[in-house]
């Protein structure tokens, strides 16, 4: 009677042996796809303020990624006299050209129209207190992309950076 509960146990014994290695090589076998993923979307996050400064200036994204650009105006002082933006130009703009026609564009928050194939995204300009969150995709080709607060003179006291695509 012994001799026939044997087999059983040993086909048992088996099936379990070979479900561990098939457990054992599948998370080796996908870790190389999982590991190497870039962040969706670049979240950028600037703060103004009545100083007339950036928190930050130089940023980094990957060409063609999907970017979201949050600024805040920390500021207390009143819109028309302390107003923010973020403009981003394109790669090559001519900032002088630009500033010359924004102080003249205040109908349009100072970003000019004679000037908006230069525009690559902007936010309104704010007032104290104030935020805005734009979208907008990364250009496609590597380089330096300037931004700058296009309000009156804001530029020239340094609100600018550069958007490093890579
Ligand atoms: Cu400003």
């Amino acid at each position: 009677m012994k001799k026939y509960l044997v087999f059983p146990l040993l086909a048992g014994a088996l099936v379990l042996a070979g479900c561990g290695k098939k457990d054992e090589a599948a998370p080796t076998a996908s870790t190389p796809a999982a590991a190497p993923a870039a962040p969706a979307v670049a979240l950028i996050e600037i703060t103004a303020n009545d100083s007339m400064k950036f928190s930050q200036t130089r940023f980094e994204v990957t060409a063609g990624q999907e970017v979201k650009v949050t600024l805040t105006n920390l500021g207390t002082m009143p819109k028309v006299a302390m107003g923010h933006n973020f403009v981003l130009l394109k790669k090559g703009a001519d900032l002088k050209a630009f500033t010359d026609a924004a102080i003249m564009a205040a109908a349009t928050d100072y970003v000019p129209a004679v000037l908006a194939d230069q525009v690559i995204a902007h936010t309104k300009l704010l007032g104290p207190k104030q935020s805005d969150e734009i979208s907008f995709k990364a250009p496609t080709e590597p380089g330096e992309y300037p931004f700058l607060c296009s309000f009156p003179a804001h530029y020239l006291t340094g609100m600018k950076g550069v958007i490093v695509v890579k």
